[in-house]
């Protein structure tokens, strides 16, 4: 063959070989393009979750605000070791196996669950606690804080505290919401809905947090270890103290709340929070 022949023929083989390989690399760069794009527009890669829970860094963080009602002032700086924080609320379902494991009743004469209430969504049916068809999968309410903390204990962790929770919803940029500071629309959080009206846990991926954790606003309050305080936080003042009978925090806002009330720095003031009774309103997540 003579060699300009050759020449042609070895590249057009070379070319009959690579064009598959190169075909397919550019396909491969163009969905990574493609996905990077999109993570970009949905302003969150995917979390990384481990048994249910999102690692939250070592550091500093913004905690309150300058501008808002009394007790979110002043704005002030606070440094958190490293947590790990559930990526949803606790469900109906989760709960009832903690009903069917511990009782409804605590210890110190607090009940863990209004087992009563007519917005109780777990029941006992042929000597189990089973949670209300079609509610499996939504946030626990009716659970007291003691409750709460419990069924924390119960799974080997513990509840966030309020410092804790604040900075697992708004990350360290001082944003006002979870996604930013754009304001609440349906889909990014449940709201302004009526008194027992829930949504699946995990729901609204557009309102996730930096972190990834969802339902941070709306979808009901959730309890926090921390008592009910004048800011600056400081666990070192008694807040921290579980052995005390005190009212506790809530934050997040509820199924009912109003757009002002979704902000991450919103301490459930128009609450009611008493920890022994169990609320239509108020669910919770564990940390570790
Ligand atoms: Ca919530
Ligand atoms: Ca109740």
């Amino acid at each position: 063959m003579p060699s300009a022949l050759r020449r042609i023929f070895y590249s057009k083989h070379t070319f009959q070989m690579i064009a598959p390989i190169s075909a397919a690399i550019c396909r491969r760069m163009m969905l990574f393009a493609l996905s990077s794009l999109f993570a970009g527009i949905s302003g969150a890669a995917e979390p990384q979750v481990v048994d249910g829970m999102i690692r939250i860094p070592a550091g500093i963080f913004i905690m309150g605000r300058s501008d808002g009602p009394e007790d979110e002032r002043p704005q002030h700086k606070v440094n958190l070791g490293e947590f790990l924080i559930d990526r949803n609320q606790v469900t109906n379902s989760q709960f009832a196996r903690f009903l069917n494991a511990v009782g409804p009743q605590g210890t110190r004469g607090a009940k863990y669950y209004d087992i009563d209430d007519n917005d109780a969504r777990i029941h006992r049916r042929e000597s189990q606690w089973v949670a209300d068809a079609g509610h499996e999968n939504r946030p626990v309410v009716e659970a007291s804080w003691f409750g709460a903390a419990a069924y924390c204990a119960w799974t080997g962790k513990r509840l966030p505290t309020e410092a804790e929770w604040e900075k697992a919803a708004r990350g360290t940029d001082g944003r006002k919401y979870p996604w930013g500071n754009e304001p609440p629309d349906a889909s990014r959080a449940h709201f302004k809905s009526g008194w027992n009206d829930f949504r699946d846990v995990g729901s609204f991926l557009k309102g996730a947090s930096p972190y990834g954790t969802l339902d941070m606003a709306g979808n009901g309050w959730e309890w926090v270890t921390s008592a009910y305080q004048p800011y600056p936080y400081d666990p070192s003042d008694g807040r921290e103290d579980l052995t005390q009978d005190r009212v506790r925090g809530t934050r997040g806002g509820g199924q009912d709340s109003s757009a002002e009330e979704l902000t991450v720095t919103q301490r459930g003031r128009h609450v009611s929070r008493n920890p022994r009774g169990g609320h239509h309103n108020i669910g919770f997540r564990c940390a570790r």
